[in-house]
């Protein structure tokens, strides 16, 4: 299988070489990091990378507003075009490991769309403190109570597409932007009779840099369950 791994950035000098080599080590993997203009130079730095791996690793320097959803739309629009049999997303802080991803794409042989679940077996988090375990999984709760959405874990940002069913999403229709993305792109998946699946990953907490999760961004995540119940579509 050909495997194009996403990921987004946004200051993460110190994690992207790390998780750059672990991805690239394996065979047929090909990555593409799309940056929205870090302050803290990951943009140069990814473009240093991409020097070291010709044909293997692209970027996509983003200009104007920043945001999760906006990123990974610009990038799963250029990844649709490319010749992958797949099309992984994750995370590059390291909390997503890359020895996960033959899993992954291994479910994507009969799927269209897999999830990396932190919750399929209990909870498989490592160095989260107790506040960030309660959050993310009362929020999971929440958001399969509104939206009756099948899957352990909704918001997990580790998945892997098959390129063809990526390529049926409505990218350009996505209304989040924020870590709502992930809800909002699996129920457009659930909705056109995509078959999902789960498959465990351990999660890690990141140790370098700083999580962007903020005010905004949660409360985008509470009513976007309420606002794709009730079909509204307009972009925020
Ligand atoms: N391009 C781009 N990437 C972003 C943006 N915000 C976050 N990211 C990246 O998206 C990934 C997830 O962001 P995190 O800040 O780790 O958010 P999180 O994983 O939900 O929260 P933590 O668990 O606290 O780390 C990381 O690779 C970030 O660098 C953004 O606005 N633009
Ligand atoms: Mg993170």
């Amino acid at each position: 299988m050909d495997v194009l791994v996403v990921v987004p950035t946004y200051n993460e000098r110190e994690n992207l070489p790390t998780l750059v080599s672990s991805v690239l080590e394996r065979d047929g993997y090909r990555l593409l990091v799309v940056d929205d203009g870090s302050p803290d130079g990951t943009g140069e730095v990814a473009d240093g990378l991409a020097a070291r791996w010709p044909g293997r690793l692209r970027v996509l320097h983003r200009t104007g507003p920043r945001g999760l959803g906006r990123s990974y739309v610009d990038a799963f629009c250029q990844a649709v075009q490319e010749p992958a049999d797949v099309v992984c997303q994750m995370d590059a802080d390291l909390s997503h490991d890359p020895a996960h991803l033959p899993a992954l794409v291994a479910a994507a042989r009969d799927h269209d769309l897999v999830l990396g679940s932190r919750y399929l077996h209990g909870i498989s988090v490592v160095n989260w403190p107790l506040h960030r375990i309660a959050l993310s999984t009362g929020a999971n709760a929440y958001i399969r109570a509104v939206t009756k959405l099948p899957a352990r874990d909704c918001t997990s940002g580790f998945r892997c597409w098959r390129r063809d069913a990526l390529e049926r999403m409505p990218l350009r229709e996505i209304m989040s932007d924020g870590y709502s993305f992930q809800i909002e792109m699996l129920w457009q998946a659930v909705r056109l009779g995509f078959r999902v699946t789960e498959v465990p990953i351990v999660f890690f907490e990141r140790r370098e840099g700083h999580s962007k999760l903020s005010g905004r961004v949660l409360s985008e995540a509470l009513w976007m369950p309420w606002r794709l119940r009730f079909g509204g579509r307009k972009r925020t």
